[in-house]
């Protein structure tokens, strides 16, 4: 793939280089959706249910339409009629979602009617001058009881089943169902020990920093849509908005400008993309609607919420010879994008690193009342990582044996890859791995036995401080397309201009990964010429012509692989215009390498044109070199054969004050391993924002509901996020385990920080529980909670 001549990583790939984005966003130089004021510019503002079930019996809009300033008032049942339901991208079978509820609100946070007004605050008070009126139904609200609830939260799915499905031995795969459940039977039998236990992995809110905002500009002239929309997805948001509202793609144009964060949350394309897009081409005007951040915590999909029932099953060596998950998945009140698959990306990872023989999932999804559940951060894969590794540790306690040492007893050897996992029921093949070699590096970067040896002075003091270590595997870059229903490829071009700059597009849109950074050091030493000459363009569909967006951490393995083809493509052309420059001494295109912002011979001495010469005479080719068109541009689309699997250990300290419960996290140490890097500085901030948001929820962040389906802790005050004191220096090594599944030899990253560091943490504060006889404790691990257990000498 790359020209054959040169060697992959030289010179800018590999270096701890700063991100090119940085100095417009922190001078506040960049364009977020709010920056955007066309003329003619309306506002809309969404009234939505303060209850959390209930049948709408009327809904009055008189005072809202008597208001100054207000232009349109839209409720359910017209907007329905315009864009339909909105889809999801599962097999799974889904209720109706439409972008207003229609005739019945199912969560508090559901829009019900919508306002256009000529600015924000008009809009804002006119929706509250809304009356509805409700006829109140009770709420499910408890997931594990939910399928016996007399309620129903759809009509169509009884006991309030969204998807009913298992994995693993004895599972037929294309059912999803149990068919035999001998050999899970015996192996629970015929154990020396076994270990279970209920985990609580509680619901999250993603809370990126920019809320989301869409501002939609139809054209009746031209019958063009513009939508600008923080997403994480715009080609897929303008086939969405396409099919919503009768257009062909070509006459849509969807624009992600500066995203502040996403984490996941803007995957999906949301009812209120729709709204405002719909209601932008019913009044031919521009139209824009910004979140509140009270919105975001009720509107936007929430993350995690699965509870989780793990049976362990060993001999008393500490060979691992089954596990079991049930797994309960809160959905919420309707599905979104991909959240259907998430508890099967939960199941199919359960066996984690381990060469675990049996092992079975069997998994409920259900609906509820509350705010839909969808991908953050890591999207199945930390709940997973989270179940197991906490019953590896409670397994490691039961049979008195060093967590380490249990772990290393169960790894995959590196020989075996490529594996085929029984937990993934045949469907999932891990790709490379040396998970020895990490825990080593992690167990010596922390100082493993010396922190034991603090931890047990500081028990004989009296203080209550605990170790942990997890070990995880996780699923990246996404692909082929068979696995991926929005497609599992990724698409690019690449322009060398007159001059010699050049220009490049990518489908992936980034949100905080720094593409613009890494996507030209590969190009730069590709090509040979500075960095800054580089131009990576992204999230705006006129200009990228394809792509299928940022999530998944595919980015740098899919994204960053069609990037090189093109780039071939085009370099393997330029090689020929330089070839032909060079005539009549007799060069062989493919004897020339691009260096130095050259392009030269092999040979001493060696023949060289300037690239920006080549660049220029390939744009006015007089005369045209025999089998070549002018110009030099190419595209390319790509999609892998397979997903890789990054992996890491992390090792943590925690100690809680007796007296208030308080936990203090006092070290936290991360060794991670995605194959080849391009950018360790990177990289690097990619594991530090995954360990904060990793930590956050072990210690500090939780949606609560009340029984009424209120939510408890839908604002900053009482949601808690972690702060930059509540978190130790994060200590950082990497080990590098290339993927054979793309010519980088690279993983993804963007969201392994948090996967491991969950567990990690709750294994330390376990551990420091302990001598009080503390088995397990759930997230997030509130003084309150704690408190109470070291008072009752650690029971329930
Ligand atoms: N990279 C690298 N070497 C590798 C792997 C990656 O240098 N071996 C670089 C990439 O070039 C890219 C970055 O690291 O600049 C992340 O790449 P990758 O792991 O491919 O992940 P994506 O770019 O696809 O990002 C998605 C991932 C996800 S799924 C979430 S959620 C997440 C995350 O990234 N949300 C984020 N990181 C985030 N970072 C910020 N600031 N904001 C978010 O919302």
């Amino acid at each position: 793939m790359t020209s054959s001549t040169r060697p992959l990583l030289p010179k800018f790939v590999g270096e701890r280089i700063k991100r090119r984005e940085d100095p417009r966003l922190i001078q506040g130089l960049g364009t977020y959706v709010d920056d955007l004021k066309p003329a003619g510019l309306l506002h809309v503002a969404f009234k939505r249910s303060d209850i959390a079930h209930g049948e709408i019996r009327r809904l009055d809009t008189a005072a809202a339409e008597a208001m100054p300033g207000v232009e349109r008032v839209v409720a359910g049942p017209e907007l329905a009629e315009i864009v339909g339901s909105i889809p999801v991208a599962t097999a799974y079978p889904a209720p109706e979602h439409f972008p207003l509820a229609v005739h019945r609100v199912r969560h508090v946070g559901e829009p019900v009617a919508l306002v256009v007004a000529s600015d924000r605050y008009s809009a804002r008070d006119a929706a509250d001058a809304i009356v509805i009126e409700y006829d109140e139904l009770p709420a499910v609200v408890d997931a594990e009881t939910a399928e016996q609830n007399d309620t129903l939260v759809h009509e169509g799915f009884a006991n309030n089943i969204a998807v009913r499905a298992a994995l693993g031995t004895g599972v037929d795969p294309e059912t999803q169902q149990p068919v035999d459940d001998s050999a899970i039977e015996s192996a629970f039998a015929s154990a020396d020990v076994v270990v279970s236990q209920r985990m609580v992995n509680q619901r999250l809110a993603p809370t990126p920093i920019e809320p989301r905002g869409v501002v939609a500009h139809y054209e009746p002239g031209r019958e063009y849509l513009t939508i600008w929309s923080s997403t994480q997805n715009p080609h897929l948001l303008r086939t969405r908005i396409a099919q919503a509202l009768d257009l062909g793609e070509h006459q849509v144009r969807a624009v992600a400008p500066e995203v502040g964060g996403g984490f996941g949350c803007k995957i999906s394309t949301y009812g209120e993309e729709h709204a405002v897009a719909a209601v932008s081409k019913l009044l031919g005007q521009p139209v824009k609607w910004i979140e509140d951040r009270s919105e975001a915590f009720v509107a936007t999909s929430h993350g995690r919420d699965m509870i989780g029932t793990v049976d362990i099953a060993a001999t008393r060596g500490g060979d691992i010879t089954a596990l079991r998950l049930r797994l309960v998945a809160d959905m919420g009140a309707y599905e979104m994008l991909i959240s259907a698959l998430l508890p099967t990306f939960t199941a199919a990872l359960v066996g984690g690193v381990y060469n675990i023989p049996i092992v079975r999932s069997e998994i409920t999804q259900v609906f509820t009342n509350k705010t839909p559940t969808d991908a953050y951060r890591g999207a199945g894969r930390p709940e997973s990582q989270y179940f197991l590794e906490r019953a590896v540790d409670m397994l490691a306690r039961e049979l008195e044996m060093d967590p380490a040492e249990l772990r290393r007893r169960n790894f995959f050897q590196p020989d075996e890859f490529p594996v085929t996992t029984v937990a993934g029921g045949g469907l999932i093949t891990y790709d490379s791995g040396d998970y020895e070699r990490t825990l080593e590096v992690a167990l010596k970067t922390a100082g493993w036995n010396e922190l034991i040896a603090e931890r047990d002075a500081a028990r004989a003091e009296g203080r209550l401080v605990g170790v942990g270590l997890s070990y995880y595997v996780e699923v990246c870059g996404a692909g082929p397309s068979f696995l991926i229903p929005m497609g599992g490829w990724e698409h690019a071009s690449v322009t060398v201009e007159r001059g010699g700059k050049i220009t490049a597009t990518t489908g992936s849109s980034p949100h905080g990964q720094g593409h613009e950074t890494t996507f030209s050091q590969m190009l730069a030493d590709h090509f040979g010429v500075p960095m800054e000459d580089i131009a990576i363009v992204h999230g705006d569909t006129a200009i990228v012509k394809q792509g299928i967006g940022t999530w998944g951490s595919r980015s740098q393995a899919v994204g960053g692989t069609v990037l090189m083809l093109a780039a071939e493509k085009v370099s393997e052309k330029m090689r020929r215009f330089a070839a032909a420059m060079m005539a009549p001494e007799e060069v062989a295109p493919d004897g020339l390498v691009f260096a130095g912002g050259e392009i030269v011979t092999n040979d001493s001495p060696a023949i060289a044109r300037g690239f920006a010469e080549v660049a220029d005479f390939a744009h006015v080719p007089v005369p045209l070199p025999v089998g070549l068109s002018p110009g030099l541009s190419e595209e390319a689309f790509w999609e892998p054969e397979g997903v890789t699997y990054p992996f890491g250990c992390h090792i943590s300290m925690i100690e809680i004050d007796r007296e208030t419960g308080e936990p203090r996290l006092l070290k936290m140490v991360a060794v991670d391993d995605c194959g080849n890097v391009i950018n360790p500085l990177i990289v690097d901030g990619q594991i530090h924002g995954g360990l904060a948001q990793g930590i956050g929820q072990a210690m500090f962040e939780e949606l609560v509901y009340d029984d009424q389906g209120q939510p408890v802790s839908a604002s900053f005050l009482e949601y808690v996020m972690p702060r930059a004191t509540d978190l130790p220096r994060f200590e950082l090594e990497r080990t590098v385990t290339p993927t054979p599944l793309n010519p980088m030899g690279a993983k993804g990253v963007g969201e392994a920080g948090t996967i491991g560091s969950t567990p990690c943490v709750v294994n330390a504060a376990v551990d420091a529980l302990a001598p009080l006889g503390v088995r397990h404790v759930d997230m997030p691990l509130k003084p309150e909670r704690l408190w109470r257990l070291i008072g009752n000498g650690g029971g329930a």
